[in-house]
């Protein structure tokens, strides 16, 4: 692999190396460090911003969620799969430190990579995964994922994962694996926006000792500029694979083209 670290920062440099599996040739890997905080560019548009969060930035984070998914209704306990719990919000229903960091991280990304568009996040997803295991392979292609080429900004809280990523390079398809610790983001946005992604696995052992949350291993929050489905939350809370949503899925996964509408399975 060539591998050409650019140091921009003004207060310390910091190059994290990459971890990746079978890259592509001629890769570049650009890290832009403003305190420990270093960012990292996968393809155009897919960005990894590692220790974009502090430890205190984290723990508030958690808090945050902990008392989201205690809430009667819209709580975590209302909401899932087995071993993933899931909320989905507004923003302007949380705590305007949560977009803050997401802002801040998108900012930090389209500062290095001229191909991610700036972000104001709308709606967030929050998944506690409470095993090891993780989540399929799947392109974020739904109405409730972010209009036009809007970067995911997807904050990492609590246990490491193995996020899986899908790159293409002179035509031929590549998985590209990635460590994501707690307090990294990964954004994928511009080219990058609808790339086949996945967590293959929640590293259990590696929960920071700080998470209080007994139940939960991993946090992660996906923030998305979604303005057409401002009011229309409801629909998107649940992930209910009856009444033909688990048809719609998979057939979406398969038969979907970057030009298409985004689609509606709820
Ligand atoms: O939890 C993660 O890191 C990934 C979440 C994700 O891909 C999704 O909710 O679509």
């Amino acid at each position: 692999m060539r591998a050409v670290a650019l140091v921009l920062g003004l207060l310390s440099s910091t190059s994290t190396a990459l971890s990746v599996s079978a890259p592509p040739a001629n890769r570049n890997v650009h890290s832009k460090s403003v305190r420990p905080m270093a960012v990292e560019t996968l393809a155009p548009g897919l960005v990894i911003v590692r220790g974009a969060l502090s430890e205190s930035e984290q723990r508030l984070v958690l808090r945050t969620t902990d008392e989201l998914g205690a809430r009667e209704s819209n709580g975590f306990a209302a909401a899932g799969t087995p071993g993933r719990a899931r909320i989905y919000e507004r923003c302007d229903e949380l705590p305007a430190e949560l977009s803050d960091f997401a802002i801040r991280s998108s900012q930090a990304a389209s500062a290095v990579d001229p191909e991610m568009p700036a972000c104001v996040p709308s709606h967030v997803l929050i998944n506690k995964y409470t095993t090891a295991d993780g989540l399929q392979w799947h392109r974020d292609i739904y109405s409730n994922d972010g209009d036009a080429d809007m970067p995911i900004i997807l904050l990492s809280i609590g246990a490491s994962c193995r996020f899986g990523v899908m790159l293409s390079s002179a035509g031929k398809r590549e998985r590209c694996v990635v460590s994501l610790h707690s307090g990294d983001v990964i954004l994928f946005g511009g080219p990058s926006r609808f790339v086949e992604h996945a967590v293959l696995d929640v590293q259990l052992g590696t929960r920071p000792a700080w998470m209080a949350s007994p139940d939960s291993c991993r946090v992660s929050l996906t923030f998305r500029e979604s303005p057409s489905i401002l009011g229309h939350e409801d629909r998107f809370r649940k992930f209910d694979l009856s009444n033909g949503v688990k048809e719609c899925f998979e057939r979406s996964q398969r038969e979907w083209r970057e030009g298409d509408p985004l689609v509606e399975c709820n």
